[in-house]
């Protein structure tokens, strides 16, 4: 493989023995940003991860997280040799084996359940990389030519992103540089200095010029902080909040109606729903004042360019989808996609012409239609015995890029599934993580560090390029090779199971992006227009802002956004009177880094952060450790009594691993199984709780 690590980006003259190469790479995570990275290599070994400083959008600024990516990687627990499961399952007791013998175990498991019926193998996997490589690639090509179940991999944006499809037509939007010039910001359920920390510097200059910043977010965030106004709505009214903006919108007059006229469909139809929503109204529904309301709609319907960058925190609940339909309605009423520094960001994924069939092949599976099963409900599925419903019971379990059973809702009855003697869990990772716990056979994998591979993004719009650093530590496997490795085992003769990950890095984007500058400079950026909707063109079926859905109509949906309230929306539940949401932690990425010390001591402990009126009324005080229950289960953390909280609603911030907390469950132990309106997608944010202090005998 010509994955040869340390190309030299500035060979260190004054080096003499040592031997200085930085390497040009992309961060993997999870996050809007995908910085470009470069790695300072000192004989062979990683020094110093940090952030590019040729690239505009990483401008050599990293987070917190990602500058001790190093540290990760050389982490004493890192696993760097096959394991095999000693003790009983979930107990994380293990030994270690040869490549061969483990590579040679699982194929010959997975050919015994293959021959009854390889739907009852399941591939899990998310985004603890997004390299379009090392994610999915020869990994979808090995399941589809196995004919595995399909995984719905809906467990972060399914509902927004498809609240977005029928609204603007896809995952598209401004770009994000224009941020900086526009003057009136909306910061809609994100906490950006914790999760889109390059979104924020641009926030940042946009204020010095003068710029009002609004935070929409039930927690009082680090963000909300920093904004002129934050309105702290309760979880899940998000529709209720947009309706009443575009009421104020409609009775003040501060309409674009050309722009309505020309590029949007449904105008009559929003209007009369609109209508419905009076500021009052829906300050009873938000709880927020109405006053609140009508001042934003004022200054949404006044102030030119207005941008609205809406995030992934506000569809993790029943409404989800709708909500974003709602909100992505907004811009279009204004006008304000005339000004490339106004209009809504959500998601630019969109826009990268990643060729994923040539990647995944879902050719290979030849006719066959496998069933899907949705990741978000993979709690129940491992439960669920055959079916003419479900089909087989899922007997094998194949996890790489992520860690359901700390990320999954519902974790008792993830774990549950999980700790099922007669099924075969073979879990690739960096760690021995919550959910490799709960493996037979435990697979080292390599970390960015170590492999090649090329990113999208979701927050910006260039490709990048990641180079190897460092040669694999210890055993460790990249996630293709091994996937090569079990095709190879399990017969599988394709010519396409002999590709490299060089091969597969110009197959991304073959034929639209230019390989030889990924080479030479490490990112490229895509012609996407400055001001994409000023002329409408809007990639829906119409080429306009669809405020209706004939799509949605037709399949006898609602075609209007609506505003749907939560499953357990406040005040529906005696028993569990409080609204719980769960955002991550800023040290934290979803549950990767909980396991680095000097990340992990930054946040602490697992923290449930309480009003004071909440806290009082169960006398609860700071530093207290409390039950937090349902009737899903419980788990039990450290209260902070807090301005960060608002009255009826408690912010459990995730998501730790399960062993490191102080009674091994997270947040998740209380978070339900439920779907959203659109995308399938898990209500993380839609549950209701109950707080008391825990007794000393509990
Ligand atoms: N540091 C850090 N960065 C991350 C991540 C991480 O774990 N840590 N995760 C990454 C991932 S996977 C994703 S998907 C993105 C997510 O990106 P964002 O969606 O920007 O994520 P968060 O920062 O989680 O912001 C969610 C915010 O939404 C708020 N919120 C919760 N419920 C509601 C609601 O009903 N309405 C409104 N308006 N707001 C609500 C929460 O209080 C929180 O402050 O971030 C990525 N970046
Ligand atoms: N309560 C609650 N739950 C949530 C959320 C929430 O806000 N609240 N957020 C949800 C969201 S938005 C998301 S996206 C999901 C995230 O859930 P996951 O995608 O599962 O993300 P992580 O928890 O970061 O786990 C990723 C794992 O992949 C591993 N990994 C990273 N790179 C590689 C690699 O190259 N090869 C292999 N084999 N392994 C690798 C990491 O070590 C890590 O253990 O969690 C969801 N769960
Ligand atoms: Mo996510």
């Amino acid at each position: 493989m010509n994955d040869t690590p340390g190309h030299a980006l500035k060979p260190s003259p004054a080096a003499g023995a040592i031997q200085v190469v930085q390497v040009r790479g992309a961060c993997p995570h999870d996050c809007p940003d995908t910085c470009a990275l470069v790695t300072t290599v000192e004989n062979g070994v990683a020094v110093r991860v940090a952030g590019n400083p040729d690239h505009r959008h990483t401008d050599g600024a990293l987070c917190t997280k990602v500058s001790r990516y190093a540290e990760r990687s050389y982490h004493p627990q890192r696993l760097l040799n096959p394991l095999k499961r000693s003790g009983p399952k979930g107990s994380g007791r293990f030994e270690p084996v040869s490549w061969d013998e483990a590579l040679d175990d699982i194929a010959a498991r997975l050919k015994a359940i293959a021959a009854r019926d390889p739907q009852a193998i399941l591939p899990y996997s998310y985004a603890g990389t997004m390299g379009l490589v090392q994610g999915e690639a020869m990994a979808g090509r090995f399941f589809h030519r196995l004919g595995a179940s399909l995984l719905d991999r809906t467990i972060c944006a399914s509902a927004g992103g498809e609240g977005l499809m029928q609204t603007l037509g896809g995952k598209v939007g401004m770009k994000v540089e224009h941020f900086a010039r526009s003057k009136l910001i909306l910061i809609w359920g994100s906490n950006s200095i914790g999760s889109n920390l390059h979104f924020w510097r641009l926030a940042q200059q946009a204020k010095r010029d003068g710029a009002r910043l609004v935070c929409i977010d039930p927690r009082r965030s680090e963000t909300a902080d920093k904004c002129h106004e934050h309105i702290a709505l309760r979880p899940g009214t998000d529709a209720a909040l947009a309706f009443a903006l575009m009421h104020q919108l409609i009775v003040h007059g501060w309409l674009d109606h050309d722009y309505i006229e020309r590029h949007t469909l449904g105008w009559e139809g929003l209007r009369e729903r609109a209508l419905q929503w009076p500021p009052e109204r829906a300050a009873a529904v938000c709880g927020v004042p109405a006053q609140q309301i009508v001042d934003l709609a004022r200054d949404y319907g006044t102030t030119r360019p207005a941008a609205i960058r809406l995030n992934y925190g506000m569809q993790r609940v029943r409404g989800g989808g709708n909500a974003v339909r709602a909100i992505a309605c907004l811009p279009a009423l204004v006008g304000a996609w005339r000004d490339p520094a106004g209009g809504l960001l959500l998601s630019t994924s969109g826009y990268f012409p990643a060729r994923r069939a040539a990647l995944q092949r879902p050719d290979l599976l030849a006719g066959r239609t496998p069933r899907t099963l949705n990741m978000s409900t993979i709690g129940d599925d491992l439960l669920r015995d055959a079916s003419a419903a479900f089909g087989p019971k899922v007997e094998a379990l194949i996890v790489y890029n992520s860690n359901p059973v700390a990320v999954a809702p519902e974790s008792g009855k993830v774990v549950q599934g999980f700790a099922r003697d007669d099924l075969f869990t073979v879990v690739l990772e960096h760690f021995q993580t919550d959910t490799a716990d709960h493996a037979d056979y435990i697979l080292p994998a390599t970390t960015q560090l170590e492999h090649w591979d090329i990113h999208a993004s979701y927050g910006h719009t260039d490709v990048l390029l990641n180079r190897p650093a460092i040669a694999p530590m210890g055993q460790a496997r990249t996630n293709t090779d091994i996937f090569r490795a079990l095709a190879a085992r399990m017969g599988f003769d394709d010519p396409c199971f002999a590709e490299d990950d060089l091969t597969l890095c110009r197959t991304a984007f073959e034929g639209s992006v230019d390989f030889e500058m990924l080479l030479a400079q490490g990112y490229a950026t895509l012609p996407v227009p400055e001001a994409p909707f000023a002329e409408g063109r809007f990639p829906t079926a119409s080429g306009r802002c669809e405020f209706f859905s004939e799509r949605l109509a037709a399949q006898g949906l609602d075609g209007l956004p609506d505003h749907l309230p939560n499953f357990e929306a406040i005040g529906s539940s005696s028993a569990f009177p409080l609204a719980m949401i769960s955002p991550p932690a800023r040290n934290f990425l979803n549950s990767s880094f909980v396991n680095v010390t000097s990340l992990r001591d930054i946040e602490g402990e697992p923290l449930l952060e309480i009003h004071a009126v909440d806290a009082l009324a169960r006398s609860i005080v700071s530093g207290q450790m409390v039950r937090v229950f349902n009737q899903r289960g419980e788990y039990r953390c450290k209260a902070s009594v807090s301005r960060r909280a608002r009255p009826g609603v408690v912010n459990g911030l995730g998501i730790w691993w399960r062993k490191l907390g102080p009674f091994g469950t997270n947040v998740n132990q209380v978070t339900s199984q439920q779907l959203t309106d659109m995308g399938r997608g898990p209500v993380f944010y839609d549950c209701l709780v109950e707080v008391a202090a825990l007794e000393e005998s509990d």
